[in-house]
């Protein structure tokens, strides 16, 4: 090939290349999301509803009752937990959050901490949640950051800044959003 020829084709790519570029809408990026924890069936089901605890963690089982003692005492269950703890995305990107664990979670925004709507939960058994959880799933703005075993939530259009989500169930479970 002459080397005109060549040219010609590499300008002729770079042309095309750059179009391709200048039109194309940058996808949403996809930031992933689980929340997990590790149900006890037995205990769980006999307290709360047949299938409310579905665990499919291969093992790994917490009581009702060590959990909430554990809650209460300031010293909370790891095993219910967002992960990762620190999400950095870019302005349009999804937040997807999957609940990895065998029972329901919420996955809900707040200014800061604090107490979800399930007292014996709370650190000393405390009755007052905070503004964002308070009146659990009878108030519709937090029945609609509920996510069920094995369902997924997507997080749309978060501004710029920095976001805290915990759930109102489980308020040890945080986790922060830095939107650039
Ligand atoms: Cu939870």
């Amino acid at each position: 090939m002459k080397k005109a020829a060549v040219l010609t084709l590499i300008a002729g790519c770079a042309i095309l290349g750059g179009a391709t570029h200048a039109s194309a809408q940058p996808a949403p990026g996809l930031a992933q999301v689980v929340a997990l924890d590790e149900c006890d069936p037995t205990t769980f089901n006999t307290a709360l509803g047949p299938d409310f605890c579905k665990n499919v963690t291969l093992g790994a089982f917490t009581t009702l009752g060590d959990l909430i003692a554990a809650a209460q005492a300031g010293t909370p269950d790891k095993g219910w937990d967002f992960e990762p703890d620190q999400v950095t995305i870019h302005k349009g990107d999804i937040v997807s959050v999957v609940d990895q664990g065998g029972e329901p979670h919420t996955f809900t925004e707040v200014k800061a901490f604090g107490n979800g709507f399930v007292p014996p939960l709370n650190v000393g058994g405390a009755t007052t949640a905070i503004p964002e959880c308070a009146g659990g799933f009878s108030t519709v703005a937090v029945a609609k950051t509920r996510i069920l075993q094995g369902s997924h939530l997507d997080i749309t259009g978060l501004s710029k800044g920095k976001h805290l989500f915990q759930c109102c169930i489980h308020p040890w479970m945080h986790m922060e959003v830095d939107v650039k």
